[in-house]
């Protein structure tokens, strides 16, 4: 899953999708497509477009420009691409709208918490990624607190699969995600890296976001640009855990890794 990000403050890439000799920000839709077009050429199943950021301490966005960052994006990749497309929001309305221009699996870091964010899954045939996150973005990484990370990050997604199966959601339009970096400590990520077997007993594909975070830039001490090696070696720790989706920055290097550790498994 190659990560497209529209956000202005977006840590890896949004700044470089802002309009030359704009003072606002606005979405340059054909440097994101060209993004998005790389991505797929390079073994990208799914693009990841997100609008809201959700760096920690971040600024809220309001509905009607998460909905013009994103849908024009959304619309340009369904007509030229032939890749499923992944809303990150957690917002009912973005949701919706970005169903309409084609997008297939919602994105939703906050479990599909927004009280109607379910009535849009049900509405459509949508695949959704159930995430986990302690807090919320604005203040998670300040007052962190796990008896036992692993158990609790599980029994909050099997929680969100229960309530989803509960509301007439099939199984098979289910994805879960432990969420790192989201309310988490670096050790507490590394416990649930380290333990990332135990969600198979979910019997969903795992999705895991490890590309740039800081856990890996805690370790080997190095600004996000210089993290691709050390998000490849944590990559390949999550396959052997049973990983299914790779969401990445770096779609090719990700897909390198992915073949070894198919090589690997086959043995
Ligand atoms: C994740 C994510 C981000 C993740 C899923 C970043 C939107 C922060 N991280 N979605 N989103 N899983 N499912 O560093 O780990 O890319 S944003």
């Amino acid at each position: 899953m190659g990560v497209i990000n529209v956000t202005p403050d977006s840590f890896s890439d949004g700044s470089q999708l802002q309009l030359r000799g704009s003072s606002l920000f606005q979405v340059d839709i054909d440097k994101a497509l060209a993004k998005a077009e790389c991505m797929v050429r390079e073994g990208a199943a799914f693009i990841d477009v997100g609008g809201e950021s959700t760096r920690p301490g971040a600024d809220l966005v309001s509905l009607q420009e998460e909905l013009d960052r994103v849908i024009p994006l959304v619309e340009a990749i369904r007509e030229n691409l032939d890749v499923c497309i992944s809303i990150d929001t957690s917002s009912p309305q973005v949701m919706s709208e970005a169903i309409k221009a084609g997008a297939e699996l919602i994105n939703d870091i906050r479990a599909l918490s927004h009280p109607q964010a379910i009535a849009v899954v049900k509405q459509s045939n949508v695949a959704v990624c159930l995430m986990h996150m302690q807090g919320k973005p604005s203040s998670m990484q300040e007052s962190i607190s796990y008896e036992n990370v692993v158990e609790e990050v599980f029994t909050f997604l099997s929680d969100r699969v229960q309530f989803c199966r509960q509301q007439g959601i099939d199984k098979q339009r289910l994805i879960v995600d432990p969420g790192f970096g989201f309310g988490k400590t670096v050790a507490h990520n590394y416990q649930l890296l380290k333990n990332l077997s135990r969600f198979s007993a979910l019997h969903l594909p795992v999705l895991v976001g490890l590309s740039r975070k800081s856990m890996i830039g805690a370790v080997i001490d190095r600004p996000v640009e210089q993290r691709l090696a050390g998000s490849i070696a944590a990559t390949s720790y999550a396959l052997l855990g049973g990983a299914r989706i790779i969401r990445t920055h770096d779609v090719a290097a990700t897909i390198d890794a992915i073949r070894v550790n198919s090589a690997f498994s086959r043995v």
